[in-house]
């Protein structure tokens, strides 16, 4: 019931979701009251929230200004926006507007070890969690990669934090001070949040905010950090570094390295990511563990033996000398971008399956990423008509209503040699539960393929 609210708690918890769960757990344990929103009138998890918390008021519907003022602190989930009037509101009156991570740098005295970015994020953050793993490390690894940051604390004392940050999540944290900071590069993104590129490019720098290394990608200048301007920094690229804080490539002997200065990480050859931009998350993974004082030979063996992980440019299995890569995950041209780069090459032209939901984005950029080493394109999904428009002429393209179709067809076209790609560039909604569901579904078709 919304009606005659008189709320006299010190928190209210904005969501009903995993946040707002972990957040509640977290405020029960240490005895401190709170009351919950959600501005669904039925949000999923509603009836559990109620078994397990009987006693706690719930506010469903939009947010009013005198619920959000009545208390002296809003734990905002990162699915609502802190531009939500009656969050702003209470905001100018004295209330503190945080988020879980916030309430969690607050808690915590281990370093962390903070990434965000458009693309790359849970990789780079498995990843160093790894390196961190092989080192001896008692080592939490959660955030936006899907495991609340308070769920860390059950876990016991850590030695080190590794955390996904989303733009979300960084715009309600003022204490992340972390250790090492890497904001890995930017493209468009959840534009129906921001008031545009700038806006959101602002909410990511926050992750350098009173960090000690800030590390950015020298291949995007978007990533160049803007706060944090006392802390030492330390970049990445696929260029050759010119100083010792830079990470990048060099080829010696005809085989291409990985750099810090002047000093060898290891072969380009021997990290198990695939891609160009494979080799960038590698490069920004180590900076991080750089940063994190970790020892080299953790850190090399974490990249060389490091799997990647499902539905990002995952290599599903080779049929009839076609190697076929689930790369379901790119929900958004800037990934798309990147995996077509990273994999499409002259000796291994590539088929690249399109189309989904495409979310307003621009996708001019297909015209000329496309122009090259593409064998042909299959386009799926709702949004397969504006996708259309945006391909290059001469390339050759077939439209399907369903993804098993797209694969049947492709394993018919590609020759030996040759490699086949889902990376949608588009969300799965329109024909699939999640973009998990889209990748297994390819998986699936490619299994029954005959070998
Ligand atoms: N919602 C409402 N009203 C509310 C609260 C939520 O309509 O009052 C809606 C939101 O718009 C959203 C959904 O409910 O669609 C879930 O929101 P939430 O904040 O409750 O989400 P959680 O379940 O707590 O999950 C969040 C992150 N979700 C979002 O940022 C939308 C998860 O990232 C993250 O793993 C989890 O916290 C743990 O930290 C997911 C995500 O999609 C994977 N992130 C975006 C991305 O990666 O691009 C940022
Ligand atoms: P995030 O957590 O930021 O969504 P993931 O590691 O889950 O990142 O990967 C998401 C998508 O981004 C995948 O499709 C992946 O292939 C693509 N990707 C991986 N590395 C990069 C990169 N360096 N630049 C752009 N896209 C990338």
């Amino acid at each position: 019931m919304n009606s005659a609210y008189q709320n006299k708690d010190d928190y209210l918890i904005i969501g009903l979701g995993k946040t707002g769960l972990s957040v509640a757990r977290y405020l029960t344990a240490r005895g401190k009251p709170f009351s919950i929103a959600d501005t669904r009138l039925n949000p999923p998890g509603l009836e559990a929230f109620r078994q397990d918390w009987p006693e706690v008021s719930i506010w469903l519907g939009p947010l009013d200004i005198e619920l959000t003022s009545s208390v002296s602190c809003l734990v905002v989930s990162p699915g609502i926006s802190i531009a939500d009037p009656a969050i702003e509101a209470a905001q100018k009156l004295g209330v503190g507007v945080v988020g879980d991570v916030e309430l969690f740098c607050r808690e915590v005295e281990q370093p962390i070890i903070a990434i965000t970015g458009s693309n790359a994020k849970s990789t780079v953050t498995s990843l160093v969690g790894e390196m961190a793993a092989i080192a001896g490390l008692q080592v939490g690894v959660g955030g936006n990669i899907g495991l609340p940051v308070l769920d860390l604390l059950a876990q016991g004392k850590q030695d080190l934090y590794v955390l996904e940050l989303s733009s979300f999540q960084l715009e309600t944290t003022q204490s992340l001070n972390a250790l090492g900071a890497a904001l890995l590069n930017i493209s468009e993104d959840h534009l129906d949040r921001y008031t545009g590129l700038d806006d959101y490019v602002f909410a990511k720098q926050r992750i350098f905010h009173r960090c000690s290394t800030a590390i950015f990608n020298r291949d995007d200048p978007l990533t160049l950090p803007i706060h944090g301007l006392n802390a030492a920094r330390l970049s990445f690229g696929l260029a050759a570094p010119s100083q010792t804080n830079e990470l990048g490539l060099v080829m010696h002997n005809n085989e291409r390295w990985l750099m810090k200065g002047e000093t060898s990480l290891m072969p380009a050859s021997e990290v198990s990511l695939v891609g160009e931009h494979g080799l960038a998350n590698a490069l920004a993974a180590f900076a991080l563990g750089f940063a994190a004082k970790l020892p080299l030979a953790a850190m090399r063996s974490a990249v060389t033996h490091f799997k990647a992980l499902p539905h990002r440019c995952e290599l599903i299995a080779e049929r009839k000398g076609v190697t076929f890569y689930n790369d379901s995950k790119a929900t958004n041209v800037g990934a798309m971008l990147a995996a077509v780069k990273g994999l499409a090459k002259p000796e291994a032209p590539t088929w690249v399956i399109l189309g989904g939901e495409g979310k307003g984005q621009d996708f001019s950029p297909l015209k000329t990423a496309l122009a090259k080493n593409i064998a042909g394109v299959a386009l799926i999904g709702r949004d397969a008509a504006i996708i259309a428009e945006h391909l290059p002429e001469a390339l050759l393209q077939k439209n399907f209503s369903h993804l098993q179709q797209a694969v049947a067809w492709l394993a018919e076209e590609a020759k030996m040699g040759e490699q086949v790609l889902l990376s949608p560039a588009c969300a799965s909604f329109d024909q699939f539960n999640s973009f998990e569901q889209r990748g297994e579904v390819f998986a699936q078709c490619v299994f029954d393929l005959p070998s």
